[in-house]
């Protein structure tokens, strides 16, 4: 093994290492926030009723039903929802959904039709604060996340391997 060929070889395992400590620093940086507050909206399905009866959340929110009772229910959008869903309900089961679309759902229990019950979804919370001065402007600015200390650290982790691999590239 010539001397070029561990340079080369030290070049890439340097980079390597860089690029590796780079990724952990980097994923250290908690998620960033889109200020959108998902939630998940619990409605116990209890004595042949959904309970709350009406719901109201936001878009990108989880309705979860929890079939309390000893025979199955569903769960199951009117025709003409907003978006449709059918969500199966086990006897002491649960199950859930994901509201995308904003508006009002009518659903009901297709073995037992008279069970009825309303989901509103209203736009998502950060249009919620959109114009309510009346200027169709957010009110509310969402700034990116500040660069935190991990990220800081990562693109010096980088810049010294690229450093140290340019050096070496000079003077093998
Ligand atoms: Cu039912």
């Amino acid at each position: 093994m010539n001397t070029a060929s561990v340079a080369r070889r030290m070049r890439v395992a340097l980079l390597a290492v860089s690029l590796a400590l780079a990724v952990v620093a980097a994923s250290g940086r908690p998620a960033a926030s889109h200020g959108n507050g998902l939630d998940v909206a619990m409605v116990d399905v209890v004595d042949f009723a959904y309970e709350p009866q009406t719901i109201t959340i936001h878009v990108g929110d989880t309705v979860q039903w929890n079939n309390a009772d000893d025979v199955d229910h569903t769960a199951t959008s009117v025709d003409g929802a907003p978006a449709a869903f059918d969500v199966y309900l086990a006897a002491g089961a649960w199950g859930s959904f994901t509201f995308e679309t904003a508006g009002t759902y009518d659903y009901f229990c297709v073995p037992h039709p008279t069970m009825t019950g309303i989901i509103v979804v209203e736009p998502a919370h950060e249009e919620d604060e959109a114009g309510a001065d009346g200027s169709g402007v957010p009110d509310v600015a969402m700034p990116a996340p500040p660069a935190s200390a991990p990220t800081a650290f990562a693109v010096l982790v980088v810049l010294l391997g690229l450093a140290a691999a340019l050096w070496r590239r000079g003077t093998a």
